[in-house]
């Protein structure tokens, strides 16, 4: 493989980045499209060897730049489990994009770090020389932005450098693309590795909890839900989706009447539409107010719900507004603070709380209030851990349930083998047990008429609805439709879970956000050395006892992100912007 000899400059690095580093940060490499080519090139690359690292194994590369305005661009690699890049690949990824000298760097990573699975690989090639020859897997996906598609040839041109070979699943959202990797390297067992497999793996879930759900016209659940799709890859899942959602009977069974209907906004399809612009979760969250083109509502008086989702919807935040025009945001930590409500109870109910554990996942960007919950109402454990979703995955993964969120709404619930194992095991028996109903009872009355039987069945299913790999809004979205429906819940009951605190996110541009070093999950920083004293002294003198802010380096964006929450939003802007005087 080192001696192939194939490595062609075609994308060469451009002279202004001979000097500068970039670095493979938390959502992998993402800035402006045009200075993203070369470096797609030799993703391709990278793509390979992870994958000839890996038994060849399919490697994910999704190109996209999330919620970051349309100019922007970004790619990022994908694990054989549908899983982030590990990390230690995160560096290699760095060097291979910072290198002056790609060859060289190519050669010693293979002939260092790599030299064991690269001469396994070339060997496995010699002995396999007449039979079928084992060649680096790699599947990509792109999101809607214009850029997207030359990248992908970029990309596809780095890939062939190194023989390997390519499936383009074309537009898909990022969560798609994670679930593909995971269908393809587990023999299908996780569903099958295309659309209508992901789509029906989320949809049989969601109508084996609905069709149990009883409603009655004294129910506060909402069943309009108004969606806007950020005008990205999102709006034309959530149309396969709504069309499934509002066609499909499941299993024959006779459905119980009532249908989620999906109202779409910011398709995209619109003159002047453009990715993310006044509109999206990211959007909607920082500015703290609803997007552009809410639809006009007919029936005044009424509370609608609504969603957004981000420009390659992995997240999604709820809110609505009340009868005054007042709105109202139901972020990440609301939307796992009711998650994980719902999942203890099920628990309870099935008699398994003492078998399988819980822990809710947060950063330091979650509400003082939403915290305050978990740990003081709930009583359930609360972690923080550092920005971006590979420390909130991996940190979950130390639980049986582990519910991760960030604030901006990118999260998912993750299930340990022992959890799974033991629900799945569970309802097993439950099923052989329903193959001897008496005649005349019917399965869906003998699931509900028992406690233990009906949270067995829902948790079961309930859990069949999320995507494990990564933060999914479609998936999140579904599961957040059935714990309200459930619950017979609005979303201005939701809402009253608990009350945030007023809080305020800004950004602050200076020579070099590097030298602002955090610990302590990002709550405190240690560099500059004096910096920490001055915030806590603002602090102190802000004059709202529920005041916290703190101040971090961006790993997506050229920017120091200041936050800060407090009693009011007055105080919190007060606070907020004296915060970033002291940083600028
Ligand atoms: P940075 O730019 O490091 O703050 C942002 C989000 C993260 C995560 C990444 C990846 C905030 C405050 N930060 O990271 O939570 O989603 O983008 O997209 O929302
Ligand atoms: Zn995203």
């Amino acid at each position: 493989l080192v001696n192939s000899n194939k490595v062609n400059e075609k994308y060469q690095k451009p002279e202004e980045f001979l000097n500068k580093t970039i670095s493979y940060g938390t959502a992998g490499f993402r800035t402006k499209a045009v200075y993203l080519d070369w470096v797609m090139y030799r993703m391709g690359l990278l793509a390979c060897l992870r994958s000839i690292c890996q038994k060849c194994q399919y490697i994910g590369c999704m190109i996209t730049a999330s919620h970051n305005p349309e100019e922007d661009n970004g790619c990022k690699l994908v694990d054989p489990l549908g899983d982030m890049l590990e990390e230690s690949w995160e560096a290699y990824a760095s060097r291979l994009v910072n290198s002056n000298n790609l060859q060289e760097t190519l050669k010693s990573l293979c002939e260092n770090e790599l030299k064991e699975w690269i001469e396994e690989y070339d060997r496995e090639q010699e002995v396999n020389k007449l039979g079928r020859i084992q060649k680096p897997n790699i599947v990509a996906a792109y999101d809607t932005r214009p850029s997207s598609v030359a990248l992908f040839e970029a990309f596809k041109t780095g890939v062939e450098v190194l023989d390997g070979v390519l499936i383009n699943y074309g537009l898909l959202s990022t969560p798609q693309l994670h679930y593909m990797v995971r269908c393809l390297n587990t023999n299908n067992s996780y569903g099958e590795p295309n659309e209508d497999g992901y789509f029906n793996k989320l949809t049989t879930a969601f109508f084996n909890v609905w069709s149990m759900i009883e409603f009655n016209n004294n129910g506060k659940y909402e069943t309009d839900l108004y969606v806007d799709g950020a005008n990205g890859i999102g709006a034309d899942k959530i149309k396969i989706l709504s069309r499934l959602i509002s066609t499909v009977s499941f299993n024959d069974k006779p459905s119980n009447g009532t249908i989620l209907n999906m109202h779409l906004f910011n398709d995209g399809k619109q003159p002047g539409d453009k990715l993310n612009h006044l509109c999206g979760a990211d959007f909607v969250k920082v500015q703290q107010k609803p997007p552009n083109n809410l639809p006009e509502l007919k029936d005044e008086g009424k509370i609608s719900k609504f969603c957004s989702l981000d420009g390659d919807a992995d997240r999604i935040v709820y809110y609505y507004l009340d009868n005054e025009k007042k709105f109202y945001l139901l972020d990440g930590d609301k939307i796992s603070t009711i998650i994980a409500t719902h999942l203890r109870e099920l628990l309870v109910g099935a008699e398994l709380s003492d078998k399988i554990n819980l822990c809710i996942v947060q950063t330091a960007y979650a509400n003082g209030s939403s915290t305050n919950f978990i740990e003081n109402v709930m009583k359930v454990k609360a972690s923080c851990v550092p920005t971006g979703v590979k420390h909130l995955h991996h940190e979950a993964q130390k639980f049986d349930i582990g519910v991760y969120f960030e604030a901006n709404g990118h999260g998912t619930i993750l299930l340990s083998e022992k959890a799974e194992s033991i629900i799945e095991e569970r309802y097993a028996e439950l099923m052989k047990k329903s193959e001897q109903l008496d005649e005349g009872i019917e399965f869906k009355d003998w699931i509900k008429n028992d406690k233990v039987r009906y949270s067995l069945y829902i948790l079961k299913h309930l859990k069949d609805c999320i995507n494990q790999t990564v933060g999914d809004a479609l998936s999140d979205l579904l599961v957040v439709e059935l714990i309200l429906a459930m619950r017979q819940m609005s979303i201005a009951d939701w809402n009253l879970l608990y009350t945030d605190l007023p809080s305020r996110q800004l950004k602050v541009t200076i020579k070099d956000r590097n030298v602002i070093k955090t610990y302590d999950a990002e709550r405190r920083v240690s560099q500059p050395a004096e910096l920490q004293d001055k915030l806590d002294e603002l602090v102190k003198l802000s004059g709202s006892k529920m005041a916290r802010s703190f101040v971090r380096p961006s790993g997506t964006e050229d920017v120091v992100r200041v936050y800060a929450e407090a009693d009011t939003q007055e105080l919190t802007d007060k606070l907020a912007k004296q915060v970033c005087q002291l940083v600028y």
